[in-house]
């Protein structure tokens, strides 16, 4: 439709352009997800990474897999892309003399879970270990410039890839901000981060790409303004169309005019 979101389109109307995708920990052709929901395979409880679980693959998204722990509820779903390294097929932690931990939040007794174990795995598909593929390598430096776009995940809805912008750069650390929306979801990473894809990342992944949000406009006339502005000041969080609009970014974040997003979905 006419409302749909699209790069081309956008990137013109606010002069700038994509990250190059060389300064992405992402593969260039991005991998191939063959998982199918109910593949059993094991990974990191995020909540505990030092543990390893049993994982369901309960969804399919993009390049990504929507897992949930078996013997955890489904509250604490969560998203790892099909190279990440927090993943592995069942039988890895044994051959490595580790053992399968119950998750953080496991709500039988704790004596119950060997039997558990057994009987979660019994019967059940595993993904296959030529599903997984390897993480591809760091960029050797940051090469991320204020300004450029990306796709990046809303960390406080992991679930969502969002339009993006690079306010910041610091060392290795590159401040991610998300198009369309006052701050509240915005946030440091390093450069190599595995939640950042460059623009048409969705699109060739098939993953969903969210609009930019609607609480910050951009327009054309905004965007020219922008961009002949002279650089923000060092102890400022530039976000740069935001920046030129109706406030500067720290008044925007310290001001109760923009009323704050609910973190909920
Ligand atoms: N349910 C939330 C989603 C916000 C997503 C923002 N992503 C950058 C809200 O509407 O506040």
């Amino acid at each position: 439709g006419l409302d749909e979101f699209h790069w081309e389109n956008y990137l013109k109307e606010t002069g700038s352009l994509g990250a190059p995708s060389e300064c992405f920990r992402q593969s260039k052709v991005p991998p191939a997800n063959e998982f199918k929901v109910g593949m059993k395979l094991e990974a990191h409880d995020p909540r505990n990474m030092t543990s390893i679980c049993v994982a369901t693959v309960v969804g399919i998204t993009g390049a990504r897999l929507r897992l949930r722990l078996d013997g955890s509820d489904n509250r604490n779903d969560f998203w790892r892309l099909v190279d990440s390294p927090d993943i592995q097929p069942i039988g890895t932690c044994e051959k490595e003399g580790d053992l399968l931990q119950p998750p953080l939040g496991y709500q039988m007794n704790a004596s119950s879970w060997p039997m558990f174990l057994l009987r979660t795995l019994n019967g059940s598909e595993m993904a296959p270990a030529t599903l997984f593929k390897k993480e591809p390598p760091k960029p050797p430096i940051n090469n991320f410039k204020v300004g450029m776009k990306l796709e990046a995940i809303d960390k406080k809805n992991p679930y969502m890839i969002c339009p993006a912008t690079i306010g910041d750069v610091k060392g290795d650390e590159i401040y991610i901000t998300f198009d369309g929306w006052s701050g509240a979801f915005d946030y440091w990473c390093k450069y190599d981060c595995r939640d950042i894809f460059p623009v048409g990342w969705c699109r060739l992944t098939g993953d969903v790409l969210q609009p930019p949000g609607t609480q910050v406009p951009v327009t054309k006339s905004i965007a020219k303004t922008q961009s002949s502005l002279p650089k923000a000041a060092p102890h400022s969080m530039p976000s740069p169309q935001k920046t030129a609009i109706i406030l500067p970014t720290q008044q925007i974040r310290k001001s109760s005019r923009i009323k704050p997003p609910l973190h909920t979905s």
